[in-house]
């Protein structure tokens, strides 16, 4: 994959409180391209394996069984400089702590619940991407 492109997922809590067409209306409206999409649903395996680098966190259990108790979108975006930009983009983890324009503090819930996913690398965008699409899903 490019080093433009950037892995997110629109997260159960935002699909169930019917936020996806909003989220990918400010994800476009931005200057980011679809290049993959899908609705699909993480398995409790699943989930432990795409968070496996906070599996010491006290955090891990409840996040794994939030990120596999229904859909997600999951997404593949490119544009200039997208990992970085779509960090600016969600805002911080936190909601109470994102900036006013993100997604997390115009969707996000709570530290935990905190509607999408944005990768934090080129290389993790990559390895992200490459978890939940095959080649010829990414255009
Ligand atoms: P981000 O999603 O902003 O990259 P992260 O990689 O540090 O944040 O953590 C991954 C997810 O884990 C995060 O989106 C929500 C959850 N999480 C992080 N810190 C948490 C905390 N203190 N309590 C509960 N969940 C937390
Ligand atoms: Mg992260």
């Amino acid at each position: 994959m490019a080093t433009n492109r950037t892995f997110t997922m629109i997260k159960p809590d935002a699909v169930q409180n019917g936020h996806i067409g909003n989220i990918l209306a400010m994800i476009t409206n931005a200057g980011f391209k679809i290049v993959s999409l899908k609705l699909t649903q993480l398995t409790i395996a699943d989930a432990q394996a795409f968070y496996a680098v906070h599996a010491a966190r006290p955090f891990y259990g409840e996040l794994v069984e939030f990120m596999s108790r229904g859909p997600i979108v999951a997404a593949i975006l490119e544009k200039d400089n997208a990992v970085e930009d779509f960090r600016t983009l969600i805002g911080a983890t936190n909601p109470a702590e994102a900036a006013e324009g993100t997604i997390r503090k115009a969707y996000a819930t709570s530290i935990g619940e905190n509607a999408v996913h944005g990768s934090d690398s080129d290389e993790n965008a990559a390895i992200e991407g490459a978890f939940h699409f095959a080649g010829r899903e990414q255009f």
